[in-house]
């Protein structure tokens, strides 16, 4: 989603916004623009979509000044044109927003009704209107601030400029992340420690509510009820190196062929290599009371929570429910005492999610997290944090990240069945043994990149795709059709294979290619039947399966693609990486963006 980045810095700062934007990039964005103080001016410069065009904007129209900020706009509310770029600003008042006004209809007519002149479509600007009335009124910036936090709704991350304070800026975050960092005589606001880590490492969370007032000395920060507060200063250990693509094409690749090393550094936080145990962090809730868990997420990582209902379901014996965290909140779900409430989230923001959790705590739920990002909002607000270590992930299509959250909820899934007495300690022994084995597995799924590269232009001229899969395989189909239309654009469905025969056969003719999952194993047969009736429909299919599932049923199919042979547990791991490169091949044959694909952001901070 947007970013966000602020100076009050002692050098000239428009080079280092537009810098600090395109290390910024991988959120996605469709527009820009960079804000500077100069000669008690606010100058503004802004441009419709790739940063290129805002660069050569600034080269074109110089923006000096020491003091500034900056934002790549994801759109919500009106086009993504010049106009409604931001920084939006008036005479007085310059300001970039990440989220939502909520309210912000009520409030511009209010603003109209008082003669007021917008010249945007967005929500964002109604902020900007009232500040400004309130400074033309002769209030300061902080008090001007103080009166108009408490009339928003909705969810924001702000940096705002005002003329008559050139020396300093002021943010503020509901619901959206914001950080400040400080520098040798500089102070920076960020939308998070990666956007900032060239600049500096030293950094404080603002918590929900705060507002801050930046120096060059340094930050002022107000909670929610105007009280000064300290917030501790932590060093981020975010490295400028981690959002570079080293010898790869894409992020997205780099980040696929990183699936090894970071699954095998997650496991190594779960499992107990020697004693061949599950370990997870400290719990200090009563985890054998838990009667029933709640799986919430959005994308991928909701993908990954439906694998893990069939561990947790399989291991451990305890009902799960799961839901997309946009529906869940609002169909009044019934949380019963003793659950546990799992959010799984990349970035640990994404607004859905968090919503969706705070509901949850509300409603009593001991609350559980998988994230990327551990001093994201959800980390800080859990019961029970488990990180993954899947390191940034730039890409907007989500894949190493999705494979260590597998690993995690696997491990997590185990554990719950050891402390509810339904493993034993051979099976115990037995599941860690075959994760262990995971990141050999998945280098041998890479190597099968070149066959995955070649027969990618079969799939690229398809308007349409179906994956199918079973049992825990089914997930990955839906993911597998996910990266499929998130990055080339090809309309893909994922279904369980058996539920074929009630409805989607009939899409199928000799135009849709069908991609198979069936990891050889006790759901084979009955994919392959499955199968075999999409076949007699002259169906064309691309199989992805083991040699042995290969030789037994890869006859006549249009393609297939060999997987090593891995136990049933880690099949989902595994199957993710042809999937992914499938969707990244047939990208990179249509030319498509793939690590910046159309209209869509990374770490969705809007609901
Ligand atoms: N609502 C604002 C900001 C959008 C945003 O936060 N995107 O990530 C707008 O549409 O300009």
């Amino acid at each position: 989603m947007c970013g966000i980045i602020g100076i009050v810095g002692r050098e000239p700062v428009a080079d280092r916004l537009v810098d600090g934007l395109k290390r910024m990039e991988y959120r996605g964005y469709d527009s820009a623009g960079i804000c500077t103080l100069s000669g008690g001016q606010l100058v503004r410069r802004r441009a419709e979509g790739k940063l290129a065009n805002l660069t050569r904007e600034v080269a074109e129209h110089p923006a000096p000044g020491e003091v500034g900020i900056a934002h790549t706009r994801w759109a919500t509310h009106g086009a993504p044109t010049e106009q409604n770029a931001h920084p939006h600003a008036t005479g007085e008042v310059a300001l970039v927003h990440n989220g939502i006004i909520e309210n912000f209809k009520p409030l511009r007519d209010e603003l109209l009704a008082l003669g007021r002149k917008f010249e945007s479509e967005t929500d964002t600007e109604v902020v900007v209107q009232m500040l400004s009335r309130h400074i033309e009124e002769g209030k300061s910036p902080a008090e001007a601030v103080r009166t108009v936090l408490p009339r928003l709704r909705g969810a924001f991350a702000l940096a705002i400029a005002f003329r008559q304070d050139p020396d300093m800026l002021i943010g503020a975050r509901l619901g959206s992340p914001l950080v400040v960092g400080y520098g040798e005589g500089e102070t920076y606001l960020g939308s998070d420690a990666l956007a900032l880590a060239p600049l500096t490492q030293d950094i404080s969370y603002l918590e929900e509510g705060d507002w801050v007032i930046i120096t060059r000395e340094g930050a002022t920060i107000f909670d929610v009820d105007g009280n000064e507060v300290e917030r501790a200063v932590t060093k981020s250990g975010a490295s400028a190196a981690a959002i570079e693509k080293g010898n790869y094409r894409h992020f997205m690749q780099k980040e696929i062929f990183e699936q090894p090393t970071v699954v095998a550094q997650t496991l190594r936080s779960y499992v107990r290599q020697l004693e061949r145990t599950v370990a997870l962090p400290q719990i200090d809730f009563d985890i054998t009371s838990i009667n029933r868990v709640t799986i919430v997420a959005c994308g991928t990582s909701f993908y990954a929570g439906m694998v893990a209902k069939y561990w947790f379901e399989m291991f451990a014996r305890v009902p799960v429910d799961i839901d997309v965290a946009s529906e869940f909140r609002y169909r009044d779900p019934v949380l019963e005492p003793g659950g546990l409430a799992l959010f799984i989230s990349q970035s640990g923001e994404t607004a859905d999610t968090l919503a969706a959790l705070r509901h949850c705590k509300e409603a009593g739920q001991t609350i559980a997290v998988v994230v990327n990002v551990p001093t994201s909002s959800m980390a800080r607000e859990a019961d029970l944090l488990l990180p993954t270590h899947a390191g940034p992930e730039i890409g907007v299509a989500s894949t190493k990240a999705f494979t260590c959250q597998l690993a995690v909820l696997a491990a997590l899934a185990a554990h719950f069945a050891v402390k509810k007495g339904r493993l034993s300690k051979d099976e115990e022994r037995a599941i860690v043994d075959h994760l262990l084995e995971a990141p050999a597995c998945l280098n041998a799924a890479l190597d099968h990149d070149d066959d995955i590269a070649q027969m990618a232009h079969l799939i690229a001229p398809a308007r349409d795709v179906l994956y199918l899969g079973r049992g825990p395989d089914y997930p990955l189909a839906m993911e597998g059709a996910l990266k499929l239309k998130e990055i080339s654009y090809i309309h893909a469905e994922g279904y369980a294979s058996g539920e074929m025969k009630h409805g989607p056969i009939a899409l199928i003719d000799d135009h849709v290619p069908v991609v198979v999952l069936a990891p050889s194993g006790p759901l084979f047969e009955k994919t392959v039947s499955n199968m075999q009736e999409v076949r007699a429909r002259g169906g064309k299919i691309v199989l992805i399966s083991d040699a042995e599932g290969i030789a037994e049923a890869g006859e006549g199919c249009m393609a297939t693609i060999e997987m090593p042979k891995v136990h049933p547990l880690i099949a989902p791991l595994v199957y993710a990486v042809p999937v992914q490169l499938l969707a990244y091949h047939v990208a990179c044959a249509k030319g498509t963006d793939v690590d910046q694909p159309r209209n869509l952001a990374k770490s969705v901070t809007v609901e």
